[in-house]
């Protein structure tokens, strides 16, 4: 019907080469150019996966252009520029967010029916670029969406992992985890650089010259390669780098004499220990060789990352001779995502000292006003500490410039601060534990930072008030808050353009895309019906899109006229979603004690969890099972299944998201309070629209303020109440609510199939440490859970009332915006400043 030619690729339209198409003609040629002259398939068909190909290398030559003209640009101004330093980016699907942010949507579309496809159909065909795990992850994405967006000169570099996060499938056993391959066939999105190698070096041992100076010689050198992944900005020529790096071995390290001797492996060793350190995402690291690997893929992004940046800082100069290295500072900010890239801060010492002749001041001083520290979690587990003996092993020259940072720092409170002598033994770098002596990376951090800031503002004032209290002391000006963000291009523009037309239409203006603070024009018409018709057709619509992908994935059906109750986020004990099950649990059980005319009283309700457990975390795990299993009784029992199902939403990703967070009206964000820094999604569903149900842990108590209380489901204990409560449950003091007791009785009582859940539950019993005896306080925070659960069901009574609602949650989102996030980075941290392509 489209005219294939005998080549499969359609012939009603003549093929062209052309970069700067943007009008559906040219761009379906050169569409078709790229189907025969850059073809990854055999040639006679042009399917919807060939079509995805040519049409996101069209796209490509559109954004090599627009990539060249920034980096030009950046190299003749000259800015400052920021180097953002993350283990992980959640980038998702690119084709609809390039298309989107250049603005070419409608060409695009137009295009590709020519061509007898549909955009969407198409974009389908996209797998998720799922560099990272949760929040931390998707969060670099965002930034990098804003730096671009914000024209910001500034780049992000990460690891170019073959496997990204696990697909997950649910099975009779509950999670099972299976590799991905976002690399099998090809990735459109990046461009390889094979003139940016540089080498990095494993092991070995350090040199003494006669001079004294030191230097790292001997182990294993990798090469480092680069990978660019361009980040259109939104409606900017703008066009920054994610720049990924991958590990290699060179030529002559495969070893042809023992080749030739048979030994294959042998004489290929140092290929293969190269091809590990980029293969997967967060290998375990509960073995010794899971640790050592772990730290090779860490000090990997970092030395590749500096190595490129000094090259770059040296490339621009612009006068006679090399530059001054103490104008190294006013040129490069380095943001450590965690402290995964911590790193960072004894190679740079390393680069500067070793391969270029600072003295240690010189060096200090250049390091610690180049580097700043985001935390995102006061999780103990998370708090990253290494081995001494392992980082002496691996890195025998960082493990000295870390041992020097520690004894000056330690020498310096000595001499200036004697009532902190007492709290030396926690605020030093190394813990000198005879059982285990390890180097704190967070306390490195610290220490090295110009700055450290936390993820929200409840987060940051923990920092300030626990963790780092005793630092705060020291350097009072060190700390900062920056209340997350995201960006409201993917999780507004493009996954719900419904709702989107819609915003701009009232608000007369598609501005509040860059300016997300303009969303508060939508106030003055929450109580407009107009607006509220038109708001409920567009949720109506995402809510029936996401219906049809449940039941495609899952077989169940679900009804739109329910209250759609989603929570989707890593599966985490401090997340609770044990919580949320057992109240599903105790909700089902009333249903089957109800007289059906009193059933028809109840306000239906789908509940969708979804979310990845840790590989080896067992009680995560537990979890999952436990609320497919609870599906499996609810959505059969036809007594029950018109007022309430339960769907386990697998493989929740980037993408899954995007489906998900458009057609929400309810969402759960219910960690015990002090324990999530930030979360993000909850800022996503509040600007769809989405209530929120949770308590004033991380994010919510913001998200709460702006959008104001009466439009927020809250319940639980306070962040300061939460130690004295677990002392108490401790001490035998808590007198569980009746329906909690009954909610564990009946999820015990073999209702939900065979699997013993005693393990599970009896984590909720006493309290005997952290991790164990619900220290996550389920308990004590059901009773006012299940109370606010009740007023959600009588507020979704009130169609008018609930409209509302939604309608003012859109309306108070701007705050959340990555831009503003990104805009204060820039301004109190970075000090750097927008560099516009002309
Ligand atoms: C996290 C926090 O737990 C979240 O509350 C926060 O929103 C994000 C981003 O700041 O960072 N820290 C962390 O280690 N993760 C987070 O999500 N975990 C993962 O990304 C798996």
């Amino acid at each position: 019907a489209n005219g294939k030619a005998a080549t499969g690729v359609p012939d009603k339209v003549s093929e062209k080469a052309n970069p700067e198409a943007n009008e559906a003609t040219e761009i379906a040629g050169n569409i078709i150019y790229h189907a025969k002259y850059s073809p990854h398939f055999s040639p006679l068909k042009f399917g919807p996966e060939q079509a995805l190909y040519a049409t996101a290398e069209s796209l490509r030559d559109r954004l090599i252009q627009l990539w060249n003209e920034t980096y030009l640009h950046f190299h003749k101004v000259d800015p400052k520029q920021t180097y953002y330093l993350s283990m992980e980016y959640l980038q998702g699907r690119a084709l609809t967010n390039a298309i989107g942010n250049l603005d070419l949507k409608g060409p695009y579309a137009d295009a590709l029916r020519k061509l007898g496809y549909e955009l969407e159909e198409i974009a389908e065909q996209e797998k998720d670029a799922a560099l990272g795990n949760g929040g931390l992850g998707r969060l670099a994405s965002c930034f990098l969406d804003s730096m671009a967006t914000l024209n910001l000169p500034a780049w992000g570099y990460g690891l170019r992992y073959r496997h990204g996060l696990f697909k997950q499938l649910i099975t009779k056993k509950g999670q099972e985890e299976v590799a991905e391959d976002w690399l099998e066939k090809f990735s459109p999105w990046e461009i390889v650089r094979h003139d940016v190698v540089f080498p990095v070096r494993f092991f070995g041992h350090v040199q003494i010259n006669p001079d004294g100076s030191r230097k790292w010689v001997g182990g294993d050198v990798v090469q480092a390669l680069a990978y660019d992944v361009p980040i259109p900005g939104f409606k900017t020529k703008n066009t920054i780098s994610l720049r990924l790096w991958e590990a290699k071995a060179r030529a002559e390290d495969l070893d042809l004499f023992q080749f030739n001797e048979g030994e294959y492996e042998l004489a290929a060793q140092l290929h293969s220990r190269a091809q590990q350190i980029c293969t997967v995402l967060y290998p375990g690291d509960a073995t010794e060789n899971g640790k050592l690997l772990r730290l090779k893929q860490q000090f990997f992004l970092c030395s590749a990352s500096l190595q490129d940046i000094i090259s770059r800082f040296n490339e621009r100069s612009t006068g006679e001779g090399s530059r001054k290295w103490s104008e190294f500072p006013s040129k490069v900010a380095v943001q450590m995502n965690d402290t995964h890239p911590t790193l960072a801060i004894p190679e740079l010492m390393r680069l500067l000292m070793d391969d270029n002749g600072l003295g240690w001041d010189e060096a200090w001083d250049v390091t610690s006003k180049t580097v700043a520290y985001t935390n995102h979690t006061v999780l103990p587990e998370a708090l990253e500490k290494w081995s001494q003996s392992l980082m002496r092993k691996l890195l025998p020259r960082h493990m000295e410039i870390i041992e020097e940072i520690d004894k000056r720092f330690v020498q310096t409170i000595r001499s200036t601060r004697v009532d902190l002598e007492d709290k030396l033994s926690s605020l030093s770098i190394l813990d000198h534990n005879p059982q285990k002596p390890v180097v704190r990376m967070a306390n490195l951090c610290v220490v090295s930072s110009h700055t450290v800031n936390g993820v929200a503002q409840l987060h940051s004032d923990i920092l300030k008030d626990e963790l780092f209290a005793d630092y705060v002391s020291i350097w009072p000006n060190k700390f900062q808050n920056k209340t997350n963000g995201i960006t409201p291009r993917r999780w507004l523009r493009f996954c719900s353009p419904e709702l989107s037309d819609i915003i701009t239409k009232w608000l007369k203006t598609d501005k509040w895309i860059t300016d997300l603070d303009l969303l508060t024009g939508l106030r003055q018409f929450a109580d407009n019906e107009e607006l509220q018709s038109e708001w409920a057709s567009a949720k109506e619509a995402n809510k029936q899109r996401l219906a049809q992908y449940i039941e495609r994935v899952t077989g169940v059906s679900i009804d739109t006229n329910s209250l759609f109750d989603i929570q989707v986020k890593r599966i985490h004990e401090y997340k609770r979603q044990l919580m949320n099950i057992l109240g599903v649990i105790y909700r089902f059980k009333k249903l089957k004690e109800m007289k059906p005319e009193e059933r028809k009283k109840t306000t239906p309700r789908t509940v969708m969890i979804g979310g990845k457990a840790f590989a080896t975390y067992t009680n995560a795990k537990r979890i999952v099972k436990l609320v497919n299993d609870v599906g499996d009784v609810v959505n059969s029992d036809p007594e029950v299944n018109e007022y309430l199902k339960v769907v386990f939403v697998p493989n929740y990703n980037v993408t899954v998201a995007e489906m998900l967070i458009p057609g929400s009206e309810l969402s759960q964000h219910i960690s015990t309070a002090g324990m999530e820094a930030s979360g993000t999604s909850n800022m996503k569903f509040a600007l769809n629209g989405c209530l929120i149900i949770g308590t004033l842990d991380g994010a919510n108590v913001e998200i709460r303020e702006e959008i104001g209380e009466e439009n927020f489901f809250l319940f639980g204990a306070t962040a300061d109440q939460v130690p004295r409560l677990r002392k108490e449950r401790e001490d035998g003091l808590f007198k569980p609510d009746p329906r909690f007791e009954e909610a564990k009785q009946f999820a015990k009582s073999g209702v939900f199939g065979t699997y013993d859940y005693g393990p599970l539950l009896d984590s909720l019993e006493g309290n005997t440490g952290y991790g164990r005896g619900d220290y996550f306080l389920v308990g004590y925070d059901f009773a006012s859970y299940m109370d606010a659960q009740a007023k959600v069901d009588e507020a979704y009574k009130d169609r008018k009332r609930w409209l509302k609602m939604s309608i003012m949650s859109t309306a108070g989102s701007g705050k959340f915006s990555s831009d503003r996030t990104i805009a204060q980075y820039a301004k109190e941290i970075w000090n750097i400043e927008a560099c516009p392509v002309p």
